[in-house]
């Protein structure tokens, strides 16, 4: 019985929150970021061309012009990569002097804010969790709202991922006889952008139980659709094995390498050659076809049947502060009504006191085919698609690319609420302008 019991406490402990078996863990000791600005387009396509055989983690493909590449490396390619810098006369700079250290003060921070045996709703909302936990979080709050009578959450979920996880959402609405128009929400589309799914289960925190003028308006005007995580494979593959995991996690038939990458794989003009790629083990992997994973293809089913009710769809990502609407399948691609969609973002980016850009997509400098804003807008009608990438700026300093302190969490929660806030009330007043 004892021996029983010790194996379970002993497995317990080795998934515990961020946990896993260290040994089964990717390290990045000695792994290096380095930061270079690229001044032209065809600067960093000679760039790209020129490192596409050395094995570069991107943290950061440059929006726009003058804007930084973050590039993660291991020891062993230093070398190659400074000398392709120095080949374009690039100037670069190392950012991040041993990225495994910055993973493990990540953990650390993590175990420092432990949950109470029985967590409060409120407590989701101050770290990152596990999948398990966001579901139980989503329950917990759809169980308790609905004793209420005034706002509802129901959880339900779209469909299953290719590890049979499922892609669970919640819908907050206030019930008034009324039929709303709705607003979607989501984050988590790539694995290791932690942040966005902890934004998303805040706002889900405020829309459901805060009680400020704003909320009240917000479900006044919209119900809400909100998902923290559109890719839970490879979100709990991230938090387990390797903390630079952006992917989902298909097999992919003919390669050992595993993954989609879910932002390059939905079905509006799909182009693997358009800032993805045909190869199962890049990070930016289209997928062998349009729509060839679960993950995209369930997001993109939702949207299309709701389509006409969905005013307006925030994809969470991070990081470096843009606020960026469609098209992005090409350079050449800008939306006819880019004025409104520019419009509504300055609203939202002049509440918040993070300095955001704003820009098209595909414009400037990194055209990326495939996203879920695309096929928001270009298929589903959606007209106000925006993909925002969240905090910090770059992956200099106290919070490093897409590695913030949990501490960091209500922070940028709280900013990017005052972001929607106003974001809400602009597009009601848009929508109550058309009526008349
Ligand atoms: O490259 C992406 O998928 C997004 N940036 S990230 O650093 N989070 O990976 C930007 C997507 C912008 N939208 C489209 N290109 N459609
Ligand atoms: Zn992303």
């Amino acid at each position: 019985m004892i021996g029983v019991l010790s194996v379970l406490v002993a497995t317990l402990v080795a998934v515990d929150v961020v946990g896993a078996d260290d040994t089964q863990r990717i390290r990045y000791d000695g792994y290096t970021v380095h930061q270079a600005v690229s001044s032209s387009h065809d600067q960093l396509q000679q760039f790209m061309s020129e490192t596409s055989h050395l094995p570069l983690n991107f943290w950061h493909i440059p929006h726009a012009v003058n804007d930084t590449i973050d590039i993660m490396v291991g020891p062993d390619v230093l070398h190659d990569l400074n000398a392709v810098f120095d080949k374009l006369k690039m100037e670069s700079k190392q950012v991040v002097d041993n990225v495994e250290s910055v993973f493990e003060k990540e953990r650390r921070s993590m175990h420092h804010i432990r949950r109470r045996a029985t967590p409060s709703i409120q407590s989701y909302t101050l770290n990152y969790h596990s999948y398990a936990e966001v579901i139980d979080y989503l329950q917990a709050v759809s169980n308790s709202t609905n004793k209420s009578p005034n706002v509802h959450a129901d959880y339900f979920s779209i469909g299953k991922t290719t590890q049979g996880n499922d892609q669970a959402m919640i819908k907050i609405y206030r019930y008034d006889g009324r039929t709303k128009p709705a607003i979607l929400i989501d984050g988590g589309i790539h694995a290791r952008e932690w942040i966005a799914p902890a934004v998303v289960i805040n706002f889900i925190y405020q829309l459901a139980f805060g009680r400020d003028r704003e909320i009240q308006a917000m479900l006044d005007d919209f119900d809400w659709y909100l998902m923290p995580l559109v890719n839970p494979d490879g979100y709990e593959y991230s938090r387990l094995r390797d903390r630079s995991w952006r992917k989902t996690m298909n097999v992919n038939p003919g390669s050992s390498c595993k993954g989609t990458d879910a932002n390059r794989n939905f079905d509006f003009h799909w182009n693997p050659y358009s800032g993805g790629s045909t190869n199962p083990c890049e990070e930016v992997f289209s997928g062998s076809s349009a729509f060839s994973i679960p993950e995209s293809r369930n997001l993109g089913g939702f949207m299309r049947h709701h389509g006409p009710s969905i005013k307006a769809y925030l994809t969470f990502h991070s990081y470096g502060q843009y606020f960026l609407y469609p098209y992005g399948y090409s350079s050449y691609s800008v939306a006819s009504d880019h004025d409104e969609l520019a419009s509504l973002a300055r609203t939202a980016v002049n509440a918040m006191s993070s300095d955001y850009v704003i820009g098209s997509s595909g414009k400037d400098l990194y055209p990326a085919a495939g996203g879920s804003d695309d096929y928001a807008k270009g298929a589903c009608r959606i007209k106000y698609s925006y993909t925002v990438e969240l905090p910090p700026r770059d992956a200099f300093g106290g919070y490093t690319g897409f590695i913030l302190n949990p501490s960091q969490i209500p922070v940028v929660a709280a900013d990017t609420l005052k972001g929607l806030k106003a974001f809400a009330i602009e597009l009601a007043r848009r929508q109550q302008r058309q009526r008349l």
